[in-house]
């Protein structure tokens, strides 16, 4: 009998039934969590997408050994309880980098000269007599764009806002010197950064650290004309504090992928708001990345079910060998 291999993700279903060779592929999503669990039984591969990955899931999987996650981020797994039953715990690191890093541009680019907004003001006023006229955006050239996390997905949003002529700063909790001649772009800590930049944007892992990084305090720091971007997580930024920074002015803008809930309920109070952009989590949205991480997934998984440690296991598992 072949191995179970599990994809609670929904697409490119060719790329994991590729696995064919040396497993059962099964797909999800279940109508239920109980479904779920009870299909967990006797899977020893799983894709993990949004549903997290936390002890009762595991608890429901004798078999398991490896969780691929089909991204870079990995909050939503257990980390701990896996390495702690012998369960390797893949990603996608470089595989999307630029895609997020495309849509940061877009969504900046958005912000500045309000395309959003004149899209809806074609559609509704720009003809009818006496329209008010379209408010002027501002230029991205010689703006300060303040990335805080200069990982892979921050380098790639400083090499991109590079050719728009941006003066860029970062702030890390590591500071980057190889990065910052290689990309020009210089450090400043957290506070300078956030009182000196016309954009900041957000790259950085989910984690106590992060939770709730910008709130009240980072949000009245930031310049009453500047705007926030966020495409990393949801809970880097508190959510209540954005609003009231939103409808009060402290800042003039943001533009977010990511929310504390998603989907993002329709009786949110952001949706309201005419001063941010709100887009579905589609950071690496694009048909050739999905491709490409689904391709990830599937080699890590094939190198466990042959034995193998994979190639691409989360930091915290680097160098670790399960004998299951
Ligand atoms: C995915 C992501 O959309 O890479 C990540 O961590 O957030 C996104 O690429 C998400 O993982 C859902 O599968």
């Amino acid at each position: 009998m072949k191995p179970k291999v599990l994809i609670l993700v929904d697409w490119p279903k060719d790329v994991f039934m590729s696995l064919n060779d040396v497993a059962d592929v099964g797909f999800g999503p279940f109508e239920s969590r109980e479904e779920l669990l009870e299909e967990l039984r006797d899977v020893e591969a799983l894709v993990a997408g949004v549903t997290p990955v936390d002890r009762e899931l595991l608890e429901n999987a004798p078999k398991l050994k490896v969780v691929a996650r089909f991204g870079v981020g990995y909050d939503n797994v257990d980390v701990e309880e896996c390495t702690k039953r012998g369960i390797y715990v893949t990603y996608t690191p470089n595989a999307l980098s630029d895609t997020v890093a495309d849509l940061t541009m877009g969504l900046i680019i958005c912000l500045a000269r309000k395309i959003l907004q004149a899209d809806r003001y074609v559609r509704t006023e720009w003809a009818k007599p006496g329209s008010l006229k379209f408010p002027l955006g501002v230029d991205l050239s010689g703006k300060v764009l303040g990335i805080i996390g200069l990982g892979r997905i921050g380098s790639s949003v400083a090499r991109k806002a590079k050719a728009f002529n941006m003066r860029i700063t970062y702030y890390d909790v590591i500071r980057r010197e190889n990065l910052e001649r290689n990309l020009g772009v210089s450090y400043a800590d957290f506070n300078s950064l956030l009182k000196t930049s016309d954009f900041v944007t957000l790259h950085v892992p989910l984690m106590d650290a992060t939770r709730g990084l910008i709130g009240e305090r980072e949000l009245k720091a930031m310049k009453e004309t500047s705007y926030l971007v966020n495409t990393s997580r949801g809970p880097i930024i508190d959510e209540d504090a954005l609003y009231k920074a939103l409808i009060e002015g402290w800042i003039a803008g943001a533009a977010l992928d990511v929310f504390t809930e998603e989907p993002l309920p329709l009786d949110s109070p952001l949706i309201k708001l005419n001063n941010v952009i709100l887009t579905p989590h589609i950071g690496s949205a694009a048909a050739e990345t999905r491709r490409r991480m689904a391709e990830m997934d599937v080699k890590n998984i094939r190198s466990v079910l042959m034995g193998k440690v994979p190639p691409n296991p989360i930091p915290e598992q680097k160098g670790l060998v399960f004998k299951r």
